[in-house]
Parts: structure tokens; sequence; C-alpha cells
């Protein structure tokens, strides 16, 4: 599977492989080297998105489709609910997950963590990575949102509109009686929302769950499985964050593949 360590879609993935006891080859990319861009990568994934997972020479991209793949594949241990009815209530929050949570989460990111590549590496070298850019246009709204200070009102709404669809998802484990989303079985639309639970507790922006306890248990519950300790990035490839502060000197280039060294 090509990934980045440090990236939701990627994490939902590796859960799902460890869900499965499979046994996958890592192809770790630079995100911030703008590897995913190179064009060999771009012959594999022509969006030039991660994660993209490669199975018997078949090519799979999309994390909820790769997902759902490998439940097919290594059906083993089942992670679909009983019921056609569950069935569509599992892919319904894996689709909000894709439509509705996952850019809230960029937004967040975007302001709390890309902005400090900036400082971390200097604009230069972020301009000579840009190069790479097959979309030069897109290289520059990369650019000029890395290099403009915190829009704190797209901030703050991103974390507003997050705080209700927590809400939303708090009355779905009574609905469902819990303790997982679709109930007692435990399914893709767990493993598709818990990496971005996992974000926003890096971003340090926990208390959305405030009047939601049971997504606050039900994101306790995810994070002692073994399939989530086995996903989750490890902290030197964290990018830079509220809880990672840059270092004072300047990163250079040569960092170890795909890293974000901390002091
Ligand atoms: N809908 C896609 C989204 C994939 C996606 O946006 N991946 C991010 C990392 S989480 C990425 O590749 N970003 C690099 C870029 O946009 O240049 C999926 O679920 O796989």
């Amino acid at each position: 599977m090509y990934h980045f360590w440090d990236s939701p879609c990627c994490f939902k993935v590796r859960m799902a492989l460890s869900e499965k006891q499979v046994d996958w080859t890592p192809k770790l990319l630079a995100s911030v080297q703008f590897e995913h861009l190179g064009s060999e990568y771009q012959a594999i994934n022509p969006h030039s998105i991660v994660p993209t997972l490669i199975h018997g020479g078949k090519v799979i991209f999309q994390s909820n489709v790769i997902i759902e793949y490998l439940d097919e594949v290594f059906p083993k241990t089942s992670l679909k609910p009983e019921t056609a009815a569950q069935r569509a209530l599992m892919r319904q929050w894996m689709q909000d997950e894709q439509t509705f949570l996952f850019p809230l989460v960029i937004t967040m990111s975007f302001n709390l963590m890309m902005t400090l590549r900036e400082k971390a590496y200097g604009m230069e070298q972020l301009q000579i990575w840009s190069t790479k850019h097959p979309d030069q246009a897109r290289a520059q709204d990369y650019l000029n949102r890395v290099s403009s200070p915190i829009d704190q009102v797209a901030l703050d709404q991103a974390i507003e509109k997050f705080r209700w669809h927590m809400e939303r998802l708090e009355e779905q484990i009574v609905v469902s009686g819990g303790p997982w989303i679709c109930g007692k079985d435990y399914s893709l639309a767990d493993v598709s929302i818990a990496p971005l639970l996992d974000r926003i507790e890096y971003l340090d922006l926990l208390s959305v769950l405030e009047e939601c306890p049971r997504v606050t248990a039900w994101f306790k519950n995810i994070k002692s499985k073994k399939s989530f300790l086995d996903a989750q990035p490890p902290f030197e490839y964290r990018m830079w964050g509220p809880k990672k502060p840059i270092p004072n000197r300047q990163v250079g280039p040569d960092a170890p593949h795909g890293s974000f060294p901390s002091e």
C-alpha cells in the first residue's frame, strides 16, 4: 500500500489490514516533498492521492472502497453488520465521513498543522518542492495556504460544524444501542471515522466531544483495539501541530524519509 503515515485515509486502511491480520508491504511517500505528485506515482493513481492498494495486480484507491474490498476478499472476521438496513447505515456514515467530516478536518489541519511547514522548511524549500507539482495552479494554492496566517473564522466554523456532527453521532449510538456506530457489530463505519478522531485529539480539539459521552466512550473503546494501535502514526511521522512544536532550527530537506523531526 502506498501511504503517508499521518493521513486519516491511510490510517483507516492500515486499521482494516490489521483487523484482517493481513501482511502488507508499505510504500511510504513523503507528502511534504510532493513525492505523491511524481510521475511514477501518478501512473498508478491518477488523482495523486493516498492511499492506493495494489493487490493481486489490481490497483484500488479511495479509502472506503479499499476497506470494503479488504472486507470482501478477507471475509474471515467480517466488518459488516448482519442486516441490509444496518449495512445501509454503515455506508451512510462512511459517506458522511468523506463528504462532511474529512473536509472539516482538512480545514482544521491546514490551519493548525500545514502552516507550520513554512517556518520549519522555509518558503524557498517549499517552492523548490512545489515545482514538481503537475498542476501549478494547485501548487500555488498550496503555497498561498501554507504561507497565510491562520484563518480563525474558517477554523472556528469547522470546529463548530464538527461538534454538530459528533452530536449526530451521539444520537446514532443511542438509537443503535452501541457500543459501536451500527450497534453491537463493530463495522467499517467505526474504522472509517476513528482516524479522524485521532487527528482531532492530536489537534487538541477533543472538546468537540464535551456533550457526547457515548462518542467519548466509543473513541476510548476503539483506541484500545490492537488494530488502532498498529495503525496509528508513530510520533516522528506526525506533522508538526499543537502537540508537536516545530524545532527551533530550520529543518533540512534531508530529514528522515517522510518524517517530521522534533527538537
Ligand atoms: N477520498 C480519498 C481522499 C484521499 C486524500 O485526500 N488523501 C490525502 C491524504 S489524507 C492526500 O493524498 N493528500 C495529498 C494531496 O491532496 O495532495 C480517500 O478517501 O482515499
